[in-house]
């Protein structure tokens, strides 16, 4: 029933470019689910792995990090907790295909150089360690042991610990994160780049400075029952689909939703819920009352204007910001409202700047979601200050319906960071951390993800290992960073599925192949599961229950054990072995090293798990400088782009989970069988003097801080006519990453600049490379 891995890789003349959809999910989603699950997992095991998704005895789906029903709550989970995209990350994992040593003979790591990170997860699951060693065309099977060995001497050959960078991925367990990062300590550096600097990293900055706490406020049932709920640069209908069930719930009492998105996104118009009669039969339920069409980058323009609507109308809430804030005087003073400056920004009409705000105001429960339109920008960091601003002034936080929600990406990546996966993570961590383990842990801040490939470019750091992850697609400036990770001595990855990370090769290169999710985790002490935390800060288990791919795998926390012991020998006074045969032990130190995870064994084990601390929810406790939620004065700067050019962003398409690209349909928006396209509102193609359907190299152009201009190309890209915001365009990552500049960052968070890029158009010259 399973189909075998496609031959040939995406051939670009076969695109089609229909309307977007008018409406998300519905039966459509659920036949497309199961047809994905077949191809790839075959009937039985489809049969045997769907039931157990996101149920309490089951396995965390590996795809968002969107929390699960609690009955804390008053919530029961349905049969079938899952959405279209988290049953294809399942059968992306759960394949019934292979990538052993055949494959790799096969194939020369300069010949898979050349394939699509498309073609080269399609192929299978990574099955054997493999090593690909000096000078060798071909990745050929390594033992462990030796692999371990390989490893620790390319580390130990360093001149320091610091000319090594440890990536984390945000799919990586609690355990298995606590360990890595004790690793990584232990052996002397705290470079500890992850995902999240990619991601959430500007809500963390801003979040950690205004409330104390760089966490999302709200439970799912804040959501359910705010009045009103703010769904600002984020798109749940393909990223967070189970988000669009509570968004119909509050819907449902009554509340209100505004989106604000430069995109009229799917998901955020329209949901047929398959799980009611409604969404089978109806017409599914609306979900924007408002949908304001921004101008990409123009939020902080938005929000400041909705915060002087708000003063203007004396709809402060006086006692919440008597007792609770700090800075208001100083805030009231500077929030004027420049009509004319706001509406350019925004590109929004006054009138519907004001309604919005008649509705802020009117709502007595009031959330912020938000995801990646608001983080990867140069002022992502001021603009999350500026939401939180509203909620301040309206009294939002800590209490039931209201709150900001930063809705996380991968499904770990919040408890991650929990568990000290950070490149500055705070001395108190650090110190109990030495205490525990009676080992001395390295004070100096290590390196983040920005940070590692400009160390890499300059010589400085020369080694890498990434836990999970797709470093070369991910990041941004593709062929810099491809030309970084290549300059290392040695490059590391543990990883469930081929990618171009791995024919990305250092000069010597690993691929340990490890257990996903939803297999099962048998060690000598037993059966074993992990532990998790979403993006409400709830932590729980999850089983895997399907038979591992290979019987080679090892489960991440074995991989990082066996490592630690060889590289950081037998006399080492932290106890790896015992980790590995049972992973309560990890448990027990996890309970005594991290904050809020006491009695952290007992706890996992109650059938909904357990919610984390968080002061300002709990109790408007602001543990920040000031002891007070604090009120920031963030100043608009307008992005310049010149005449002739577009603000691009790069985006995800219904198909693809970051750069593990499912599929080649972006249904929602009307796009098939391609990928490489760039979406541009009619007026601006035809102003520019181009026609939907051209080819066009595209040319993004950055003025460096020392004034130089720099220009990257990707090359054969399609022009699609699209109703973006005008000024605006739109392609998919990770293709069009070798157009972020890598001095191209947020400020205060040093996140990529991934969501504004400045390009210009060039019709295509045939003949040109199409990489
Ligand atoms: N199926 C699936 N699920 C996923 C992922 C996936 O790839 N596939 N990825 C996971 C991860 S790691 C993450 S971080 C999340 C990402 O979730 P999202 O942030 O929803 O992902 P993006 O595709 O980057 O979409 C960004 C949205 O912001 C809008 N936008 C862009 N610029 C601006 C702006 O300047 N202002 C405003 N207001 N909006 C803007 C875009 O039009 C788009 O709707 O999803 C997670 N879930
Ligand atoms: N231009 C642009 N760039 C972006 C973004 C953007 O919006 N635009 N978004 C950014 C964001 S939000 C993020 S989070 C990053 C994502 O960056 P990454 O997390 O680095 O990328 P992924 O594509 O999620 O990683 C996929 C790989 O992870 C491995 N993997 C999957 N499951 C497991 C597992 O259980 N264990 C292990 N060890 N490995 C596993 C597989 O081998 C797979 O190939 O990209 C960022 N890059
Ligand atoms: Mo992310």
């Amino acid at each position: 029933m399973s189909r075998g891995a496609p031959e040939h890789d995406i051939d670009e003349s076969a695109l089609r470019v229909g309307r977007p959809g008018d409406a998300a999910a519905g039966v459509k989603g659920v036949l497309v689910s199961l047809r994905r699950s077949w191809e790839q997992m075959g009937l039985a095991r489809t049969a045997r792995t769907l039931p157990l998704l996101n149920q309490r005895d089951g396995f965390d789906c590996p795809g968002c990090a969107w929390p699960d029903p609690r009955e804390a709550e008053g919530d029961r989970r349905k049969i079938a907790e899952f959405c279209e995209n988290g049953a294809k990350a399942v059968a992306e994992e759960a394949t019934t295909r292979r990538v052993g040593p055949e494959f790799f003979a096969r194939h020369p790591v300069a010949e898979l150089a050349e394939r699509t990170d498309y073609w080269l997860g399609q192929q299978g699951r990574l099955t054997h360690p493999m090593v690909l060693r000096d000078g060798d065309t071909h990745y050929r099977p390594i033992s462990w042991a030796e692999a371990f060995e390989v490893i620790a001497a390319g580390l130990r050959a360093l001149d320091s610990p610091d000319q090594a960078a440890f990536y984390t991925s945000g799919r990586t367990s609690n355990e298995a994160a606590f360990l890595y990062q004790l690793m990584v300590r232990c052996f002397g550096t705290n470079n500890l780049p992850d995902c999240s600097n990619m991601c959430h990293e500007s809500s963390g900055a801003a979040l950690t400075e205004t409330l104390g706490v760089g966490k999302g406020s709200v439970s799912l049932s804040d959501v359910e029952h705010a009045d009103l709920v703010l769904v600002v640069g984020q798109n749940p209908g393909t990223n967070h689909p189970r988000m669009l069930s509570s968004l119909e719930k509050m819907k449902r009492r009554g509340g209100r939703i505004v989106a604000v998105n430069p995109l009229p996104e799917t998901g955020l118009m329209r949901f047929r819920n398959p799980q009611n009669v409604r969404g089978v039969l109806g017409g599914g339920t609306p979900l924007a009352d408002e949908f304001a069409q921004i101008r990409i980058g123009g939020d902080l323009a938005l929000f400041k204007a909705l915060n002087a609507l708000v003063l203007r109308a004396g709809a402060v809430d006086k006692e919440f910001v008597a007792a609770h804030t700090h800075g208001f005087a100083e805030f009231a003073a500077q929030a004027d409202l420049d009509w004319e400056a706001t509406t350019e920004a925004t590109g929004l009409p006054q009138e519907q700047i004001e309604r919005i705000a008649e509705m802020v105001i009117s709502s007595e429960r009031t959330v912020a979601c938000w995801a990646m339109g608001l983080t990867q920008h140069r002022q992502g960091v001021a603009t999350i200050r500026e939401v939180v601003n509203l909620l301040l002034l309206r009294g939002m936080i800590g209490k039931p319906g209201a709150g900001v929600c930063p809705v996380r990406g991968h499904s770990n990546v919040q408890g991650d960071r929990t568990m000290g996966i950070w490149e500055k993570m705070p001395e108190r961590f650090l110190a109990a951390l030495e205490a525990e383990f009676g080992v001395p842990v390295p004070r100096h801040p290590g390196l983040d993800t920005v940070d590692t490939i400009r160390a890499m470019r300059d010589g400085r750091v020369r080694a890498f290992v990434g836990m999970g992850g797709n470093f070369v697609s991910a990041t941004p400036d593709t062929e810099a960073t491809a030309a970084a990770l290549r300059s290392c001595e040695l490059t590391v990855q543990v990883s469930t599925k081929l990618n171009r990370s791995h024919v990305t090769p250092g000069r010597t290169a690993l691929i340990l192949p490890t257990l996903g999710r939803t297999e099962r985790d048998v060690q000598a002490g037993g059966p074993q599961f992990v532990t998790v935390e979403d993006s409400m800060s709830v932590v729980h288990a999850s089983r895997g229950r399907l038979a591992p791919v290979s019987e080679h795998l090892l489960s991440e926390v074995a991989i990082i054990c066996r490592l630690a012991r060889t590289l950081l020998g037998p006399d080492h006074p932290v106890r790896w072995e015992s980790f590995e045969r049972d992973y309560d032990v990890i448990r027990d130190h996890i309970a005594r090293v991290v904050p809020g995870c006491e009695d952290y064994n007992r706890r996992v084990r109650e059938p909904d798990g357990f919610v984390l601390p968080h002061p300002p929810r709990d109790s408007r406790t602001f543990p920040t400088a000031t002891g007070k939620a604090n009120f920031t004065v963030n100043v608009p700067e307008p992005i310049q782009v010149p005449t002739g050019r577009l603000l691009l962003q790069t985006l995800r398409s219904h198909d693809q989970y970051n750069t593990t690209i499912y599929g080649l349909s972006d249904r929602y928006r009307g796009i098939e069988d391609g990928r490489r396209v760039v979406l541009a509102h009619p007026e601006d193609i035809a102003e520019l003097g181009f026609t939907a359907g051209d080819l066009v190299d595209v040319v993004s152009e950055w003025t460096a801080p020392d004034g130089s201009v720099e220009e990257r190309r990707v090359n054969r890209f399609r022009l699609v006519a699209y109703p973006t915001a005008r000024g605006c365009a739109a392609a998919y990552y990770p293709e069009a990453n070798p157009l972020v500049p890598l001095g191209s960052v947020a400020e205060g968070s040093n996140t990529p600049v991934s969501k504004a890029v400045i390009v210009r158009f060039e019709p295509h010259a045939t003949g040109r490379d199409i990489r």
